[in-house]
């Protein structure tokens, strides 16, 4: 079964499903084990690995030892090509396409094309979407692309139909990593309302509150990353609210 299908099958039994995210370059060896080692045992669905910056060479060796100690899909969460490895289960095929830029729309594609398939590597179709959480985050300096603002429901809805339309098989609603606003409800239940294809939201999920929310205003699947950074004891509990359709 491939790792998309396996995902959809989750979001399905599941109501929702919730990935925590793992940055490869703000762990070390240690972290990193603890990070997956809870994940394991807390009803988390999948691992999403990446990050817009690495500033070591270790992220090969730390992609294996995720790999190593997981128990759940290990899912590529491409920040630039340079993280490529073939020790990933899948990958998010990802295009900006909030933004404008050439390279991030399919630049960076084409030059992985060939080496993801050299790697075997799943591909998942992604249409990745950045909303303005009010940080100025990583990803928009690094992809040099505006963000939408997050009142723009309009603007939202007409990337992710396009996204659709484009045969992207999962739309992501992304407010940057350490947003100060989470993407709203309004704008989630909007874009579901008009897209047939799972809707990934991430950035600036802080509580399992905010994380039930948003999977109440039509998420399918939720992503955090730095709240697992700073309270570990939390996997559990954000699992749960998560799954608070099943
Ligand atoms: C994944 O960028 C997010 O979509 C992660 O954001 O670190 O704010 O959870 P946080």
């Amino acid at each position: 079964m491939s790792i998309f299908t396996h995902l959809i099958d989750t979001v399905k039994k599941n109501g929702a499903a919730y990935v925590v995210l793992i940055d490869p370059d703000k762990n070390d060896e240690n972290s990193i084990q603890d990070r997956v080692l809870k994940a394991n045992e807390s009803g988390v669905d999948a691992l999403f690995v990446g990050g817009s910056l690495m500033m070591d060479t270790k992220c090969v060796e730390r992609v294996k030892l995720i790999k190593s100690c997981s128990n759940i899909p290990v899912i590529f969460f491409p920040g630039g090509v340079g993280q490529l490895n073939p020790y990933y289960d899948a990958m998010l095929f990802m295009s900006v396409i909030s933004g404008r830029n050439p390279h991030y729309l399919i630049g960076e594609q084409v030059i992985a094309a060939p080496l993801v398939k050299d790697m075997g590597v799943e591909t998942i179709p992604t249409g990745y979407i950045l909303i303005d959480g009010g940080a100025g985050s990583t990803v928009e300096f690094m992809s040099g692309t505006r963000p939408i603002p997050m009142d723009r429901v309009d603007v939202t809805v007409a990337h992710a139909l396009a996204g659709q339309y484009l045969g992207m098989k999962l739309i992501y609603l992304e407010a940057g990593s350490g947003a100060k606003q989470p993407v709203s409800s309004a704008l989630i239940e909007a874009v579901k309302n008009v897209i047939d294809v799972p809707l990934i939201v991430g950035g600036g999920i802080k509580t399992p509150e905010v994380a039930e929310r948003a999977v109440r205003a039509g998420a399918s699947i939720i992503v955090t990353g730095t709240i697992i950074e700073n309270d570990l004891n939390l996997t559990k509990e954000l699992a749960d609210a998560v799954h608070c359709r099943k």
